[in-house]
């Protein structure tokens, strides 16, 4: 049998097909594109015709490879929707979670019922993107003539299949699941003023969904495909892609952003959780994917596009290297950050704020960037184990944040702790995961994990010895001088 995950995050998308031959994993990527959202009279949209269209034309090259049967999964990002009216047609195009629209939503929302409450019934971080805020600010007649909400990968499927689910990995992220009901939370719902009758029923991972509709695609050469609902957040995805071993092992999935945390049987709900902002998304088997979410590439994404020469990511790090020292430290998972009109202006206004060193060149601002998401990332740590009282033997770092070794290795150092790298494709191998285990082809969660640590090459970064304390210390010196100065 040949698998096909969709895998499409924040700034890219990508089709890789799998298979199991030898006892091994094999993956080859099909097809890629690049994703991103556009501002349209000051609303940051996402092109969703543009991502089906590049679906299709994956889907026509598994066709062209000779493949004329598959199952398809999809996973993308997360708390983001699509409103359908009636007739299944979008009542407005699709915003992105960095839209400005939320930012003071929480506020607001949290006035109608506490902050306490909110967390003790969906034990969800506070994000400002979180789907139960963008809802809040949603068009009130637009809403009133929604028949169906749809996360984007659930819409993405419906758009091939025709069947409409709400896929409960994702569907966590909305902020208005219930982790006693498992369900939808009613008063969570009213008020934001939805009936539940307007999300699709709730479905587990590995649900089948349905066939490809080919004949609504006629212009495409596609193959015959059954697609299966996966963990259709891709962080699920990447979670179950992550070859973690034993008891004490944390992961980082690291990409447009920095998900760290670890797997747990239970919720952990408990006011260190919430103060310190830790979530817990629903993941795949009932797991519970208690983490953290941390700004990641999307500072040096940002600083790259407003740079008037080109540089690749291997050239940042390079650059990275030549800086030697710690010279700023930010807190990059300030609101100030999530959005600004020019990442680099924005980094510099921060230093001269709290006066520290303005880093100028290209080498300056991507030491300063490394240097401080390592940091971010041993903190995160810290407070996983204080939370917990568990201590963390091993963090996995999978997801294209995994080839850059020099913050590997920073991540190692700062935080004290052993760091396994790779693979960096764990998403889509969760994703192609999810539907062996669905057609039975691997056996269960532990099986996978197994097959994946005999396919691919993890390499492995020992910490080395610096005064890690002090430099942290530094770092919550001058970030909470900050957080003071600016309330
Ligand atoms: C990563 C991710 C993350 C969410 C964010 C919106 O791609 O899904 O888990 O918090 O995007």
């Amino acid at each position: 049998m040949i698998y096909v995950a969709v895998d499409i995050g924040a700034s890219s998308g990508r089709l890789v097909l799998g298979g199991i031959k030898d006892n091994k994993l094999k993956i080859k990527e099909i097809h890629r594109f690049s994703n991103g959202f556009t501002v349209k009279d000051g609303t940051c949209y996402w092109d969703i015709d543009y991502l089906l269209n590049e679906i299709l034309k994956g889907l026509q090259v598994v066709k062209s490879l000779g493949y004329d049967q598959c199952t398809v999964g999809i996973d993308t990002w997360a708390v983001d929707y699509v409103l359908l009216d009636q007739k299944g047609k979008r009542l407005r195009e699709v915003v992105s979670y960095r839209d400005g629209r939320t930012k003071q939503t929480i506020e607001k929302v949290t006035k109608l019922v506490s902050k306490e409450k909110i967390y003790k019934k969906t034990g969800i971080q506070f994000l400002p993107f979180n789907t139960i805020y963008q809802l809040y600010e949603e068009d009130q007649e637009k809403l009133k003539n929604t028949n169906q909400i749809l996360m984007v990968p659930d819409y993405l499927g419906y758009c091939l299949t025709g069947v409409a689910v709400t896929e409960v990995t994702n569907a966590s992220t909305t902020q208005l699941l219930n982790l006693n009901s498992r369900t939808f939370d009613d008063e969570l719902l009213d008020l934001i003023s939805v009936k539940r009758e307007q999300f699709a029923r709730l479905v587990e991972p590995g649900t089948e969904l349905g066939m490809l509709k080919k004949e609504w695609f006629s212009s495409f050469d596609l193959p015959n495909c059954k697609v299966i609902t996966v963990a259709t957040h891709d962080t699920a995805s990447a979670v179950i892609g992550t070859p973690g071993f034993g008891e004490n092992w944390a992961y980082l999935s690291s990409g447009t952003w920095s998900l760290l945390g670890i797997e747990s049987a239970v919720p952990i709900v408990n006011e260190l959780a919430l103060q310190h902002n830790y979530t817990n998304e629903w993941g795949a088997f009932q797991t519970i994917r208690f983490l953290k979410n941390i700004i990641g590439m999307w500072i040096i994404q940002e600083v790259r596009r407003h740079l008037e020469q080109d540089y690749d990511f291997a050239q940042f790090v390079e650059e990275a290297k030549k800086v030697k020292g710690f010279h700023q430290f930010i807190n990059f998972n300030d609101e100030r950050f999530m959005n600004p009109a020019n990442m680099i202006d924005e980094i510099q206004t921060y230093c001269k704020e709290t006066n520290q060193k303005v880093p100028e060149t290209v080498g300056e601002l991507a030491n300063c960037i490394y240097n401080n998401l390592a940091i971010i990332y041993a903190i995160a740590i810290e407070e996983l184990e204080e939370i917990t009282g568990k201590t963390i033997d091993q963090l996995h770092i999978v997801g294209g944040g995994a080839y850059n070794e020099h913050l590997n290795q920073l991540t190692a150092d700062l935080s004290g702790k052993v760091v396994y790298a790779g693979p960096t494709e764990a998403t889509a191998i969760g994703n192609l995961i999810m539907q062996m285990i669905a057609t039975k082809e691997v056996k269960d969660l532990e099986a996978a994990r197994q097959l994946i640590r005999d396919s691919f090459e993890i390499k492995k970064y020992t910490p080395n010895e610096i005064n890690r304390q002090a430099i942290i210390q530094k770092f919550k010196e001058v970030v909470l001088y900050d957080h003071v100065r600016s309330t």
